[in-house]
């Protein structure tokens, strides 16, 4: 454990048992509030249930939506067929919805996912959204880093502002009109802006200051909640790898534009063994270092998207479960399973020889830890 773990860690038994002003203390319970004032019942209720934490949730990226080599099949998914359990938390992604185009990115048709929205939700489970917005300087995807100075244009004085209010628009009408059976809008995650700590999208560390990414994000929850009645959502700020807390903390946008905290991690390296090792130390680290910032904000936190592409490894699911279940985390998010692309695949398809482990791993989540 480094120094400003340790300092973390004496912050967080100082502080403890304290609660931030909105917070509300209901009983022994803590209630979190929202960062939105207005959210609604639904969206706080959820809220609360992430922070409850009665095992650690599992999550997978697209799940109802295609998996290896199917593409919608109603009622498949392959966390399923592996585990029996449909995900807890299920990701989406609607880079090109800004464009007006039916399907995005991945080619997940936008009305598709509309619909398993809605099945995650009935079934009790929570979808998290991520927005790859295209590049508004040069019009190619977000990962064009050529040039810096997106995040300045969209910003209140810069040339692309007015337009990127009406691609925020755009995504305000499409999280609104996803609706339960009584016709209120269902509760999401949004986790914007994600991996900011890398700079391989437009909004990344190398392509704009600490102030400006602080801006967009406050200018985005604002515009959302405060100009667009958009009250159903919660806000996830989710870095890359980081190694101690104030690089963690350095482009945070502030405890009132913020619900959930988290990270995204992965697997990467040649020598898989060695690459394994790195990635279960980081894995312990990023998680050491969060969960006395989280609980000192407050705030639950998660691993909002983690994997080692193709599976490579029979015993990696019961590997990162040593780490992560211990800890606090609400959940963690395994990235998607491409129906198209052979070796693009998160969660272990039925078959494959990292399933019986990948299973024993999503039942030992169920067990309750605390
Ligand atoms: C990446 C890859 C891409 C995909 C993108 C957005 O990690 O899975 O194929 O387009 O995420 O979902």
């Amino acid at each position: 454990m480094n120094k400003l773990v340790s300092a973390i860690g004496v912050a967080t038994i100082m502080l403890s048992g304290c609660v931030t002003n909105t917070n509300k203390q209901v009983g022994t319970e803590v209630r979190l509030t929202a960062t939105d004032p207005q959210a609604t019942p639904a969206t706080v209720e959820m809220l609360n249930k992430i922070n409850k934490r009665e095992h650690l949730m599992v999550g997978h990226q697209d799940d109802l939506s295609y998996g290896h080599t199917w593409n919608e099949e109603a009622g498949r998914s392959d966390m399923k067929e592996v585990s029996g359990y449909y995900p807890d938390v299920c990701g989406w992604e609607l880079g090109g919805l800004e464009l007006g185009e039916l399907a995005n990115l991945d080619n997940v048709g936008f009305d598709d996912m509309h619909k398993h929205m809605q099945e995650v939700h009935k079934m009790g489970g929570i979808n998290t959204m991520t927005w790859h917005s295209y590049n508004l300087i040069s019009g190619n995807n977000c990962w064009d880093v050529s040039q810096s100075g997106v995040v300045a244009a969209v910003l209140p004085e810069g040339v692309k502002h007015e337009q990127y209010l009406k691609w925020l628009d755009k995504f305000a009408t499409f999280v609104t009109s996803v609706k339960d059976d009584n016709g209120e809008a269902i509760p999401m995650l949004f986790r914007p802006y994600h991996e900011l700590t890398g700079s391989w999208f437009w909004w990344g560390a190398d392509l704009c200051t600490v102030d400006e990414y602080k801006q967009l994000w406050r200018m985005t929850h604002e515009y959302l909640t405060k100009e667009k009645g958009v009250h159903n959502l919660l806000y996830v700020y989710s870095t890359g790898d980081f190694n101690d807390g104030a690089y963690y903390l350095e482009r945070y946008p502030g405890d009132d534009v913020v619900d959930v905290l988290g990270f995204d991690i992965y697997q990467y390296g040649e020598n898989l063994k060695d690459a394994q090792q790195r990635f279960l130390n980081q894995l312990k680290l990023e998680a050491e270092i969060l969960s006395p910032i989280a609980k000192e904000k407050n705030k639950p936190w998660a691993v909002c998207e983690a994997g080692l592409e193709s599976c490579l490894i029979d015993d990696w699911f019961t590997k990162v479960g040593e780490v992560i279940i211990p800890t606090d985390a609400r959940y963690i998010l395994f990235w998607r399973n491409a129906h198209d692309q052979e070796k693009h695949f998160y969660v272990p398809y039925a078959g494959h020889s990292a399933a019986p482990d990948f299973k024993k791993f999503v039942e030992s989540t169920r067990v309750k830890v605390q």
